[in-house]
């Protein structure tokens, strides 16, 4: 089992690895997931769609002198079996020596606890900021998701970074199309028009916030990610890497019903059914959902309000739509 991934202990590992490797490093990286995944659970579509971005960067750019910020870090599985915790994921008697997110205490590859999203770019000019003081020349990059994209946080540092940094800088967008549930707002409809025109169209949200910006349509492909990611290697400047990702990649169950992948309890490989007895009674969700929908039904005047995660509290697809406008 694994036998690439069993050869990797460290980033310094995957450097020597051919291209054909590589890719048969992302299949044992995708094993593991699903060994993991199957037996306790956890954040699903998200990696499975970043496997081959976190192979690129890590094969690209010197982790931890280059330093990466992973947004709410739910989708740094595959970042985490190369930096040397691969049995979090093949061991399932080491299941609980990982975290499932980004963690300074489990390794030096770590920057940041975190779990909330929109943060990354943010925690990203800090670094860069006194990277810059400190008169050294390492890479920073922010990893962040086209869902988290529209966070105030987010948008508080491409504000600051696009225009006053003067130094590298590089974002990452990974653009799978969706958040939890589907994107709304403006920022999306700029995000296809870039994906419809290969990255060529004149509207550029990120150029006008004074970045610079590369399109990579190939987001689950090694080769054309480390060509992209060679680009701007050591870059002088701000720089937005814009790559299209399939969520759930993998995975047909997943990459059909991404809302519901996004995350996952133990499940059944071949079928995709959870293994956990839930009970056919009421859940939380269940509660919560029902509850508010004959509020809302009773009371035009009732909205309700989500943090872009509407199915932890039972707002199913169908609930929305009962939902309405409310
Ligand atoms: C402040 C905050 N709001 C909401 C959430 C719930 N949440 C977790 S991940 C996520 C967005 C996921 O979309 P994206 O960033 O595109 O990453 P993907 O999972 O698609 O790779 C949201 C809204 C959170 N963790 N923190």
């Amino acid at each position: 089992m694994y036998p690439i991934l069993q050869k990797v202990d460290s980033p310094a590992d995957i450097k020597k690895l051919a291209i054909d490797e590589l890719n048969l490093l992302a299949v044992d990286i995708r094993e593991a997931l699903f060994n993991r995944l199957t037996k306790i659970g956890g954040h699903c579509g998200p990696n499975f769609g970043s496997v081959e971005a976190e192979i690129a960067l890590h094969f690209v750019f010197n982790s931890p002198q280059d330093k990466f910020v992973f947004d709410v870090s739910h989708q740094s599985y595959a970042h985490k079996m190369i930096t040397g915790r691969k049995l979090g994921y093949i061991d399932d008697s080491k299941f609980q020596e990982d975290s499932g997110y980004t963690n300074p205490e489990e390794s030096e590859h770590d920057l940041f606890n975190v779990g909330h999203t929109s943060t990354s770019i943010s925690l990203a000019t800090g670094l860069a900021k006194a990277r810059d003081l400190a008169h050294k020349k390492e890479n920073v990059i922010a990893f962040i998701g086209d869902g988290s994209l529209s966070g105030g946080e987010a948008l508080e540092a491409l504000n600051y970074a696009g225009s006053e940094l003067r130094s590298n800088f590089i974002v990452i967008v990974n653009d799978n199309e969706m958040s939890i549930a589907e994107n709304h707002g403006a920022i999306y409809k700029n995000l296809e028009i870039l994906r419809e025109s290969n990255g060529n169209a004149g509207l550029n949200f990120f150029k006008a916030l004074g970045f610079d910006y590369l399109y990579e349509p190939n987001g689950n492909d090694i080769q054309s990610l480390i060509q992209t990611f060679q680009k701007v290697k050591d870059i002088d400047h701000p720089v937005v890497v814009h790559i299209h990702t399939l969520k759930g990649k993998g995975y047909p169950f997943a990459e059909k019903n991404k809302e519901a992948w996004h995350w996952c309890a133990p499940f059944d490989r071949a079928s995709g059914k959870p293994t956990v007895d839930w009970g056919d009674g009421e859940s939380y969700e269940s509660i919560t959902a029902n509850y508010l929908l004959e509020k809302a039904q009773k009371d035009p005047k009732l909205l309700v309000i989500t943090p872009a995660m509407p199915a932890s509290v039972g707002l199913s697809p169908a609930i929305r739509q009962a939902l309405g406008s409310q």
